[in-house]
């Protein structure tokens, strides 16, 4: 199992881009770049993860933090952290220095947003954990998320959506289907270094 930990790890450190995807289908999907890297001063495989609009790299619009772990009660599982002031970190992603001053008590964990996730050989799959209880608030409306991945060494598919916690209408989020990002930097060799014998890097 810590296989698949540390190679869910490795696969997901890196840079992706829907480019091929947004422009095949304009308007249907923006282009969007995300960026995770590991944050060595915490856990073991915390990352960061920067999502901007392709045209604006520098200005991101989410920056959160993630941490695959494995638990007795989930399994394999992705925790999601929010920033205390998230503006503070803007760029941390390409700067050291600024990545480094990111703390434990700067993240508070996203109740009910965990992924839950499977090991399929070639891929990872995983949903946000069931209940309804990953909560986010977007145009002013109360919303709760559904959100599933898959993920290989060479890209992530993702789609996020948002419903209506009373009626469960979809009020947010992709309606064509899944955004497809192609992995352009893989960044895993960032990983041992920092967590030694707990991250063994890509698997051969
Ligand atoms: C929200 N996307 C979220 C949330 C999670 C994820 C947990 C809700 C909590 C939060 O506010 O952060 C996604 N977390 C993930 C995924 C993994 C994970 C996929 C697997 C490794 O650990 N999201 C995309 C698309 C884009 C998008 C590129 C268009 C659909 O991947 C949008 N995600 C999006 C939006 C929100 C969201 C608009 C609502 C939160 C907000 O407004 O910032």
């Amino acid at each position: 199992m810590t296989d698949s930990l540390n190679r869910l790890t490795s696969w997901l450190c890196g840079s992706f881009s829907n480019q091929k995807q947004a422009f095949e289908n304009p308007p249907l999907y923006g282009h969007i770049q995300v960026r995770y890297r590991p944050l060595g001063q915490l856990e073991p495989r915390s990352l960061l993860i920067e999502q901007a609009y392709a045209i604006a790299p520098k200005e991101p619009y989410r920056i959160r933090v993630v941490r695959p772990v494995l638990s007795c009660d989930q399994g394999l599982t992705v925790m999601n952290f929010t920033l205390a002031e998230p503006r503070r970190f803007f760029g941390a992603i390409d700067d050291p220095e600024l990545r480094a001053q990111i703390r434990q008590d700067d993240l508070t964990h996203l109740e009910g947003c965990n992924y839950l996730v499977s090991d399929q050989g070639n891929h990872f799959s995983g949903s946000v954990e069931p209940g309804c209880r990953c909560r986010v608030r977007r145009n002013g409306r109360d919303s709760y998320l559904v959100s599933e991945f898959t993920l290989s060494d060479g890209g992530m598919d993702a789609i996020d959506r948002g419903h209506d916690p009373d009626t469960h209408e979809q009020l947010w989020g992709s309606l064509p289907g899944p955004f497809v990002f192609e992995r352009i930097h893989d960044w895993s060799d960032e990983l041992l270094p920092l967590w030694g014998g707990l991250i063994t890097g890509k698997q051969p």
